[in-house]
């Protein structure tokens, strides 16, 4: 090919019902990608496929329309399987077709992917910009691929990898293609006005979480970005594009407190408007404990802490260097700042019983988050924990590895008790909710009963919440709302209909 590429990048048609449910995401990853492929001449498409709600037919017609020269796909683990299948059908509509795998899932099993996938021509291994554009400069010109760092391909039909690409030094010589984001296409929920951006403000993490794979990824790095620069950013965002809220994609962007606290400072003093919603840890919300006033002000909504446990040794198998009491302390700090606080509990290890389960619900309910997930532990198969979980596998399918479907079976637990325990818990946290509605502010109310909407009417937790309400197990206080919104409750036994629940929510916070 000695003519400019034409690249189409494509989200996977994935789905496992969680996230999703609270809005619609932009691809961060392919606007990097698209922006250096671009640089390095090529002619780039993004195709959310994903968001988009497409088919594997769709995706066929929509490669058949572009004809492109390079076909990149993302693959975190629970896409894999539908990332192989979009290079199948590049492959198959065109054999010339470059087909390109990238993200955490094949920067570590790239081997695997390159021996079993004869669809699969070439893996880019970590951080993507650098060795992507090097790849498609090289196609273009006809050169060789075995020079580029990064690059796991086949020689001979044998897999190899290059030499591994060092993370690139400065984050803000990175140049996202913003334009080719569909921007209407994105919006966050529970603030339906506001379109929604994902952007990153850091990478990596130095945090040693067994159970994770972001820390193996980056290698237990940290690079920030100038707080100039990423404020500049969100600014271009809101008025090129109108941007409203936006999620950092970072695993921990207040590490460096000295960065954060300027990029506070930045966005209290430009007064974006720009809503947004982070990650971090325990820790750091301790250590911020008297900034958190300038979090509230710079426009931080929602904090979202990874608790993961509510029992010491769980927590030390886990690696997570937090003590119980302080998450708790974490959380009610965040709370206290009127954030909306999150959390989430990894369950499901081979001791893992329905009692435990049930009283970490209970604990999780005495630490106070706004909202708690309680996730299926997932054997990452490059993860530090997996030699401990791997004879504990009950499935091999990747699709189920979403942290949602378990895939360990516990010893004294069918796959069918945790699969329903891990819903009941999430299912008994939110109808503590419900019970609690009045004791938040009104804005916070507003903001939980769009939750709690949403829950009800885009989630596998609606039905869960509807069958408790249906088992005669509504609490008082959820009868009386029903009630007051002129609905009567059903028999026990009888489920709910997802309209009367989100009508009685209506009248609790009717602009929610
Ligand atoms: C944003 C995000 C999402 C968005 C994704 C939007 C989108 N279309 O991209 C949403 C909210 C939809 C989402 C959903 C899910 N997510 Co998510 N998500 C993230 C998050 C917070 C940031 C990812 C990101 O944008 N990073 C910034 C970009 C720049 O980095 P990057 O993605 O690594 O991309 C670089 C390289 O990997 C590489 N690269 C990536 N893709 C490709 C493709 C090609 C062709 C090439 C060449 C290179 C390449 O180049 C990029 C630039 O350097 C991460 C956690 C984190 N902090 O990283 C979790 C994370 C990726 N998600 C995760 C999970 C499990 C899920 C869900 C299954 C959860 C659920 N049950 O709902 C779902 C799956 C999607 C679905 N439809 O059901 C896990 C994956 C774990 C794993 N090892 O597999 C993570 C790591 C969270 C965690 N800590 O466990 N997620």
């Amino acid at each position: 090919m000695s003519r400019r590429a034409k690249v189409l990048l494509v989200t996977p048609p994935y789905h496992s019902g969680v996230v999703e449910s609270a809005g619609v995401w932009m691809p961060l990853h392919y606007a990097y990608l698209a922006g250096h492929a671009r640089r390095a001449g090529a002619e780039v498409r993004i195709y959310d496929a994903m968001s988009l709600g497409h088919t594997h037919e769709q995706i066929a017609r929509e490669i058949e329309d572009y004809r492109p020269d390079v076909v990149g796909v993302t693959a975190i683990t629970a896409m894999e399987p539908d990332a192989r299948l979009v290079c199948r059908t590049a492959k198959r509509l065109d054999p010339r077709t470059v087909t390109v795998m990238g993200n955490v899932h094949p920067t570590f099993c790239w081997h695997q992917i390159l021996a079993e996938d004869p669809h699969v021509d070439a893996v880019v291994r970590g951080e993507g910009e650098t060795t992507f554009a090097h790849l498609v400069a090289a196609l273009a010109g006809g050169a060789r691929l075995d020079g580029i760092p990064g690059l796991a391909h086949r020689v001979d039909g044998v897999p190899v990898s290059n030499a591994p690409r060092p993370f690139g030094p400065d984050l803000d010589a990175l140049e996202p293609a913003w334009d080719l984001i569909d921007w209407p296409r994105y919006f966050y929920r529970p603030r339906p006005e506001g379109r929604l951006a994902i952007v990153s403000s850091s990478r990596g993490c130095r945090q040693r979480c067994s159970f994770c794979s972001q820390q193996k990824f980056w290698e237990r790095s940290w690079r920030g970005r100038r707080p100039e620069a990423f404020v500049a950013e969100l600014e271009l965002l809101r008025d090129r594009h109108g941007v409203r809220v936006a999620m950092l994609s970072d695993e921990t962007p207040t590490v460096d407190q000295r960065r954060w606290e300027r990029i506070l400072d930045l966005l209290i003093e430009r007064q974006t408007g720009v809503e947004l919603l982070l990650e971090t840890r325990v820790d750091d919300i301790l250590r911020d404990e008297a900034l958190l006033p300038k979090y509230r002000a710079a426009g931080v909504s929602h904090v979202y802490v990874g608790v993961e446990s509510t029992n010491q040794a769980t927590l030390d198998l886990y690696k997570k260097d937090t003590k119980v009491a302080e998450s708790k302390r974490a959380i009610e700090l965040i709370n206290a700042h009127e954030m909306v606080s999150e959390t989430s509990f990894v369950l499901g290890t081979p001791d893992e019983t329905a009692e435990s389960i049930r009283t970490t619900v209970e604990l999780a309910k005495w630490y106070g988050p706004d909202m708690a997930f309680f996730l299926a532990i997932t054997p990452w198969p490059y993860a530090d924990l997996y030699p401990e979980l791997e004879p504990h596998i009950a499935t091999r399918d990747y699709r189920r590895y979403n942290l949602v479907e378990p895939v360990i079976k516990p010893l004294g637990m069918t796959m069918e008790e945790i699969q329903r325990e891990l819903h009941l818990a999430t299912g008994h946290f939110f109808r503590d909710k419900f019970e609690r509605l009045g004791q938040l502010s009104p804005e916070k109310r507003r903001f939980m009963v769009a939750v709690l909407k949403l829950l009800i009417e885009h989630s596998y937790l609606g039905e869960e919440m509807r069958r408790m309400a249906g088992h005669g197990s509504m609490p008082e206080s959820v009868r009386r709302m029903l009630a007051e919104a002129g609905i009567t409750p059903p028999e026990a036994g009888r489920p709910l209909d997802a309209g009367s629940l989100a009508s009685a929510l209506d009248r609790l916070a009717p602009d929610a």
